[in-house]
């Protein structure tokens, strides 16, 4: 069982810098040694080296379309690089932006995949509705087959065909919709459970109806994008567009066990972790802590106890 760790250190998919220093804050927290505990055998593949064209018009109100479009096809690679030699990867990100070229990348050598989005925010709008004309809020409608023709061509995303159906995405943890994500959640029938429905069901329904939605056909392999600011403030509030209201430590720990115990989790993306906007040095490392306990969770640290069928089966 082998882990690769892939940093992306990017920020350009939304207005505040310090997200780009989010894989740094979160090694620095501990993620390899914790990996290596859970007896993976982790390849930490460093951080891509983005390049940044001199000149970046925006294109409509979308801001910084080559930049973003050039780094997510980079990330792209570099994921079905890692997921083609038989790892499974977490990625570090970085805006959520980067959750197009992760789950592209992975889609090259899993076609069959479906999507769990963990986040306050769908990031479904299209270049034409997005209020922010900032892509960390888009990358999902990148994503859509049912959305071809609802997504102009950006400069720097021709490399970027859609290869998810809107029935193999599931979104958790949702409280701030904007108008045009909600008509398109609406139309396109995606199975979303809003911070609202995890009051009314609890997470362990939550996790039961989502894996059944997604497991009904067959089984397939999962990409987790997981979003920080899914997390209430309080827990989480190093990052850039935090809403009350959030995820408790535990239902985000059940939610990732529960991911693990499906056995078919093979790239998670953990975005969005920004050190500069903590108010003070202990926001910022609750921030990244928080950040490893959910990749290890979701790669099988449990609250039980270790299983040792690994140690007696070597
Ligand atoms: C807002 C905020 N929906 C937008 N989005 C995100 O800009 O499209 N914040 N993703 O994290
Ligand atoms: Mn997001
Ligand atoms: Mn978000
Ligand atoms: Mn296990």
């Amino acid at each position: 069982q082998s882990v690769a760790v892939l940093g992306a250190p990017f920020s350009r998919g939304q207005k505040r810098r310090g997200v780009e220093h989010g894989p740094k804050v979160i090694r620095d927290a501990g993620l390899i040694d914790r990996l290596s505990g859970l007896d993976y055998s982790v390849h930490d593949f460093g951080d891509l080296n983005f390049h940044y064209p001199e000149k970046d018009e925006p294109y409509m109100d979308v801001k910084s379309p080559r930049t973003v479009g050039g780094a997510n096809k980079k990330l792209s690679t570099a994921v079905s690089r890692a997921v083609g030699a038989g790892h499974t990867l977490v990625m570090l990100g970085g805006d959520h932006s980067l959750g197009l070229g992760s789950a592209a990348g992975h889609a090259q050598q899993c076609p069959d995949l479906c999507l769990i989005w963990v986040d306050a925010h769908p990031d479904l709008n299209t270049p034409l509705t997005s209020p922010s004309g900032n892509l960390h809020g888009q990358p999902v409608a990148f994503m859509l087959k049912e959305l071809q023709n609802k997504v102009p061509d950006l400069p720097g995303f021709s490399w970027a065909k859609p290869f998810l159906s809107c029935r193999d995405l599931v979104y958790i943890g949702l409280r701030d919709v904007d108008p045009g994500e909600y008509q398109i959640m609406k139309d396109l029938g995606i199975q979303y459970f809003t911070m609202r429905d995890i009051d009314r069901l609890g997470i362990q329904r939550v996790m039961e109806v989502t894996l059944d939605h997604l497991m009904a056909r067959k089984q397939r392999p999962i990409h987790l994008s997981f979003d920080i600011d899914a997390f209430d403030p309080l827990l989480a509030p190093a990052t850039g567009t935090p809403v009350n209201g959030g995820l408790t430590y535990r239902e985000g720990m059940y939610l990732t066990e529960e991911i693990h115990n499906t056995g078919l989790l093979s790239v998670m993306d953990l975005v969005e972790v920004n050190p500069v906007l903590g108010a003070s040095d202990e926001a910022v490392q609750a921030t990244a802590s928080l950040a490893v306990d959910v990749i290890a969770s979701s790669l099988g640290q449990t609250r039980e106890g270790a299983h040792r069928t690994m140690i007696s089966s070597k």
